[in-house]
């Protein structure tokens, strides 16, 4: 049986663990850190490619104006995101194709799942970052995307740490609140590049601002359980409203969107 290694949450101690015991902790805090799950020779050619593709960008980017939620100042989230498996990028396909991914993938929300599509984030220096949100609203019978999330650079906490509360997609809807307050039990992590962390899509989370002048790059190879589409996402729920993200007329429950 494979053993995978997993960071605590703590922060601190290390462990290996199997895959069973590994589904449990997601099932338990919808959050696993698994440090060096990459090799250098994995991470280099592409973060080659990130870096190539955000090259233009970053040039004009300096007032960091170019977030993807600019239609709306009253989401806090300064996010370019590029969709490179879309794109047919090579590189990136062949990284997303991961042996080891696939199987942890499997551990953690069964056979059958679909990973149709990528997510990379970029936010330039002086961003600030990603406000509390869901990925999907909480709603059980909705279903639940997984987040696997990259870093091919170490993110220090001036660049801007994810911060999560464990167990909180088991509380249903984030409550209202500032976009960057802090929450009852949340935990700061700053990832070192080759870290992979699942993170359960009703999992309250956060990006804090990137007081640095580089930027801080996430590659997010969303996973879905099977039978649930990978439109669960349209919905980002915030602390002070949701944002249609697929422009649909409706919301997941149907009624219509504000
Ligand atoms: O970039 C990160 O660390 C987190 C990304 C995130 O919040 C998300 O994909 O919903």
């Amino acid at each position: 049986m494979p053993l995978f290694r997993i960071l605590e949450l703590d922060g601190k101690t290390q462990a290996e663990v199997t895959g069973p015991e590994l589904r449990e902790r997601f099932d338990r805090d919808g959050v696993v850190i698994l440090p060096d799950f990459l090799k250098q020779s994995e991470m280099i050619p592409v973060r080659r490619e990130l870096d190539a593709h955000f090259a233009p960008i970053d040039e004009k980017a300096s007032e960091n104006n170019n977030g993807v939620l600019e239609r709306s100042k009253q989401f806090e989230c300064d996010v370019i995101c590029w969709d490179p498996l879309t794109e047919k990028n090579e590189v990136v396909r062949k990284f997303h194709a991961n042996r080891r991914l696939a199987q942890l993938t499997k551990e953690t929300l069964g056979a059958k799942y679909t990973a149709p599509r990528s997510l990379v984030m970029y936010s330039v220096g002086g961003g600030r970052g990603q406000a509390w949100h869901q990925d999907c609203p909480a709603v059980e019978q909705l279903g639940f995307n997984l987040n696997r999330l990259f870093y091919l650079n170490d993110v220090l906490l001036e660049d801007g740490a994810i911060v999560f509360v464990p167990g909180s997609h088991h509380m249903g809807q984030i409550p209202p609140g500032g976009h960057q307050d802090p929450l009852k039990g949340e935990i700061a992590v700053s990832p070192k590049a080759g870290t992979l962390i699942l993170l359960h899509g009703h999992v309250y989370h956060r990006v804090t601002p990137n007081l640095n002048n580089k930027p801080r790059v996430s590659l997010n190879f969303r996973a879905f359980p099977k039978g649930v589409p990978k439109e669960v996402t349209c919905i980002g729920v915030y602390r002070n409203g949701l944002v249609n993200f697929c422009d649909q007329p409706k919301y997941h429950d149907g009624s219509p969107a504000k």
